[in-house]
C-alpha cells in the first residue's frame, strides 16, 4: 500500500493557506489543515477529500496546549508529517506607531511569533524523525526586510520570523529537515480586510488597477521550495509583484 506524503497548514481557511491546501492536493498530499474558522474548514475538507486524505483541526496557534493536542491526536495515517507551513498570521492596523492599539500588537506578537512557535517546536520531533525531504516553511514578509511607515509591529514580528528561520537551520543540521522564509510582497488576499478591521473599501483600493501577487502564486512557491530534491535548502524565498518597488529614504525638513 502506498502511503501519501501529510502537509500540516496553518492558516488553511482563508488565502495563501488554502491555496497551498490546493496546490497540495494536486500532488496527491495528505492534508492536515488548521484555522479557527470551522466551517470554512469543513467546506475545504468537502472540496477536497474526494481528491486526497484530509484531516482538519480547529485551532488557534497561539494556544499552546491546543497546538500540542492537535499534534498529538492526529490519526495515524496523518502523523508523519513531512512539511510544515507555518502561513496563520495577520497584520492590525496601519497608522503609525504612536497611535496604535496596544491590544492589536500583543495579538500580532501572539500570532505570528508565539503561534509559530508553539506549531514549530511541537512538530519538530516528528519533522525530524521523518528526517530527509522533510520541511519547515515560514511565511514571513517583505515587511521583514524593508521598513514602510505603519508597519512597526507586523514587520517586526516577521523579521523575527526570517531570523528564527536561519537559527532553526544552524540546530536542524544533520537531520536531514530543511527550513525556508518565504517571503512576499503585496499580495491580495483577505490579509488587508482584516488588518484594516473589515474594511472593504481599503481592501479595493490597495489592491484595484494593479496587478498584485496572487495565493496560488505563493503557493507555488511553497510547494515548489518543500519538494525540492532532499540535499537542497531555499534559505529565503522573497517575492514581490513587478508592480511593487521601493520608495527610497525620506528626510524630514522645516
Ligand atoms: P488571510 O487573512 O487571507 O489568511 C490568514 C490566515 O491566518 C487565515 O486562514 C486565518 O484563519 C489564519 N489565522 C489568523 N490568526 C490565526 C490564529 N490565531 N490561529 C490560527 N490561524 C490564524 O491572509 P494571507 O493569506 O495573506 O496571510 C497568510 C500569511 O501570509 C500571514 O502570515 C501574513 O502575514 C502573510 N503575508 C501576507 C501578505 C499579503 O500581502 N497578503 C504578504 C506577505 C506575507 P482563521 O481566521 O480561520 O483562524
Ligand atoms: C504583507 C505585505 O507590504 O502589506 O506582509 O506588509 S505588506
Amino acid at each position: 500500500m502506498s502511503h501519501s506524503s501529510v502537509v500540516f497548514i496553518t492558516g488553511a481557511t482563508s488565502g495563501f493557506g488554502r491555496a497551498c491546501a490546493e496546490r497540495f492536493a494536486d500532488a496527491g498530499w495528505a492534508l492536515v489543515l488548521t484555522g479557527r474558522r470551522e466551517e470554512r474548514l469543513a467546506s475545504l475538507k468537502a472540496s477536497l477529500e474526494s481528491r486526497v486524505p484530509v484531516h482538519t483541526a480547529t485551532l488557534d496557534v497561539r494556544e499552546r496546549d491546543s497546538v500540542a493536542e492537535v499534534v498529538a491526536s492526529l490519526p495515524e495515517a496523518f502523523r508523519a508529517v513531512k512539511v510544515l507551513v507555518n502561513n496563520a498570521g495577520l497584520a492590525l492596523g496601519a497608522g503609525p506607531a504612536q497611535e496604535a492599539d496596544l491590544d492589536d500588537w500583543q495579538t500580532v506578537i501572539d500570532t505570528n511569533i508565539t503561534g509559530l512557535v508553539n506549531v514549530t517546536r511541537t512538530l519538530l520531533p516528528t519533522l525530524i524523525e521523518v528526517g530527509r525531504g522533510a520541511a519547515i516553511i515560514n511565511v514571513s514578509s517583505t515587511a521583514a526586510l524593508w521598513p514602510y511607515p505603519g508597519s512597526h509591529v507586523y514587520g517586526a514580528s516577521k523579521a523575527f520570523v526570517n531570523q528564527f528561520s536561519y537559527n532553526l537551520r544552524c540546530d536542524l543540521k544533520g537531520t536531514g529537515v530543511r527550513v525556508t522564509d518565504v517571503a512576499p510582497g503585496m499580495s491580495e488576499t483577505e490579509f488587508t480586510l482584516v488588518r484594516m478591521k473589515g474594511d472593504q473599501s481599503a481592501h479595493d483600493k490597495l489592491y484595484g488597477g494593479v496587478e498584485p501577487i496572487q495565493p496560488e502564486d505563493v503557493a507555488e512557491q511553497v510547494f515548489h521550495a518543500a519538494t525540492l530534491p532532499a540535499h537542497l535548502n531555499i534559505n529565503r524565498l522573497e517575492i514581490m509583484p513587478v508592480c511593487q518597488s521601493w520608495g527610497g529614504l525620506t528626510v524630514d525638513r522645516d
